[in-house]
């Protein structure tokens, strides 16, 4: 398997994705990188803060793929435009809760393609939907 990081906003579902792509248990809000099998899991804070971003970047190192994510029923996109482009890795999109009945995916993949993502899976931890493409891409 590839290495992927996961970077999103706190509760966009990283740890569950994390869980459910590895098999591997997590419990709780994430309070720093962590490995988990072939995933490395970062924190919300991570992501949400200038300040702590740089760490995002030397765990990007660590990784093939940096997965950039948003949740379906996220209000706004954190990610600017064409940040993919930054990073010397694969960046791809993920739009996790596509369970949820009031979330919105095509808007979340439509910011995830803004922000640079050439390819964007949609997938839900909850009801496995999108699960099985994911690992056959990072296969
Ligand atoms: N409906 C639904 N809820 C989900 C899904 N994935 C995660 N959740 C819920 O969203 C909440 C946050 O999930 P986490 O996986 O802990 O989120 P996180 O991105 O790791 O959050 P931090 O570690 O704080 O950055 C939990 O209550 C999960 O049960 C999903 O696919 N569908
Ligand atoms: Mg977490």
């Amino acid at each position: 398997m590839k290495t992927l990081i996961l970077i999103g906003r706190s509760g966009c579902g990283k740890s569950a994705l994390a869980a459910r792509l590895t098999g591997l248990q997590i419990d709780g809000a994430t309070q720093t990188a962590k490995r988990i099998g072939w995933v490395i899991d970062t924190p919300g804070g991570f992501a949400e803060s200038r300040l702590m971003a740089g760490a995002l970047s030397l765990y990007a190192y660590e990784s093939d793929v940096v997965g950039l994510i948003l949740a379906a029923d996220e209000p706004f996109s954190l990610y600017n435009p064409n940040i993919a482009g930054m990073v010397n890795r694969e960046v791809i999109g993920i739009v996790t809760k596509t369970d949820l009945k009031h979330g919105n995916p095509e808007r979340a993949q439509h910011w995830l393609n803004l922000a640079g993502c050439k390819r964007v899976f949609r997938v839900s931890s909850i009801s496995g939907e999108g699960i099985s493409e994911l690992l056959d891409y990072l296969g």
